[in-house]
């Protein structure tokens, strides 16, 4: 058996954290052969329920799950690690703006960039979940210069995933149908769910679901605003699916992509398709090995697929100016 893959899990103890661990200790992640080391931060107040989570780990008995370590310091939940699943971090309460939840969470991600910077292996990935999700990246990376720029990634598969539902739901088919779908942007109100470039049965979804109206002014809607109706119905914001797509990230970044698809995730603009270089925009992406990835060129972008991504990349830039003084060295 290989040696066990280290992952650290922030926000261990909320709800998208026990929909994760379990299932990354299971072989959810990494596959049935893979052994999984854990490392789980909390915030002080939260460690004695999240020691309830550990003792649950302990009864389920995983073989695959060398160890875990439950703790509140960020260096010791980095140290060595493979991954970084950037979870935790405080909810946006009612009444709360955008632009409030960014000035709150921002600190907490100076400190955790500087800790895996100083601590994490020497290959390090991070995947940030915790909203939002595009800028705190932007904010960790800044602080954590050893980190090379293809190693951060923000979080738009549960946006893909809930966009290929959709098409798929409408088109009558199995989600699996569905290929090259593209999330561009951040992962907020102004993402693009490009059905254009879609397919769905490897023909483009625009010839199986002939119906512009309800892709240009339903379906894109749907997508971007599927957050709130989830906490409408369940009366709290995603987290099965969330730790759903967290794991798919983590995986599509770790293995070549299959042939004749492509996977979305934020990370840092080379400049490609016009998006402002440096912020953390997402984009389609391939692997061919399962450690570096490229953005897919020369997709068809028409004008209102560029006001779009473009509406898109100006947020990311004054999210980014809002949180200019919590920038560090690597910005
Ligand atoms: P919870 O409030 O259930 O859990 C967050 C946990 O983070 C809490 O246990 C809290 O104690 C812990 N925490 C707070 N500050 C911390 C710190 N400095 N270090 C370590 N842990 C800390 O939220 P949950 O529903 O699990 O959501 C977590 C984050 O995911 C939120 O920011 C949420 O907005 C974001 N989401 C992102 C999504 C995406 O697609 N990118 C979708 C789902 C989710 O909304």
């Amino acid at each position: 058996m290989s040696a066990p893959i280290r992952i650290a899990v922030t926000g261990a103890g909320g709800q998208i954290g026990y929909a994760l661990i379990f299932r990354i200790a299971s072989g959810g992640l990494f596959g049935p052969d893979q052994p999984v080391s854990l490392r789980l931060l909390e915030i002080t107040p939260a460690l004695p329920s999240l020691n309830g989570t550990l003792m649950e780990l302990d009864d389920c008995a995983f073989p695959l799950l060398k160890d875990v370590v439950a703790t509140d310091q960020t260096t010791t939940a980095f140290d060595g690690a493979d991954w970084v699943i950037l979870v935790g971090g405080l909810p946006r309460k009612e009444g709360m703006s955008r632009a409030d939840l960014i000035r709150a969470n921002g600190p907490i991600f100076t400190g955790q960039g500087k800790a895996i910077n100083e601590a994490a292996g020497p290959d390090v990935r991070v995947l940030t979940v915790a909203n939002p999700c595009n800028t705190n990246a932007l904010i960790a990376r800044s602080h954590a210069p050893k980190v090379p720029a293809e190693r951060w990634f923000a979080m738009t598969r549960l946006d893909q995933n809930r966009a290929a539902a959709q098409l798929a739901i409408k088109a009558g088919v199995g989600v699996g149908e569905v290929t090259q779908l593209t999330i561009w942007g951040n992962h907020s109100d102004t993402q693009y769910p490009d059905y254009k470039n879609a397919l769905i049965g490897g023909k483009p979804a625009t010839s199986v679901i002939n119906d512009p109206t309800w892709l240009s002014d339903t379906f894109v809607p749907t997508v971007a605003k599927r957050g709130s109706a989830v906490i409408k119905a369940r009366g709290a914001s995603s987290a099965a699916s969330a730790a759903n797509a967290a794991l798919d990230s983590v995986r599509s970044a770790s293995f070549p992509t299959k042939s004749g698809d492509w996977f979305s995730a934020g990370v840092v603009s080379d400049g490609s398709y016009g998006i402002p270089a440096g912020l953390i925009y997402s984009f389609p992406l391939t692997s061919t090995d399962g450690k570096s990835w490229s953005i897919v060129q020369n997709l068809p972008i028409d004008d209102d697929a560029r006001a779009r991504l473009d509406a898109s990349a100006k947020e990311l830039q004054d999210e980014r100016d809002a949180v200019k003084d919590l920038l560090g060295p690597a910005a």
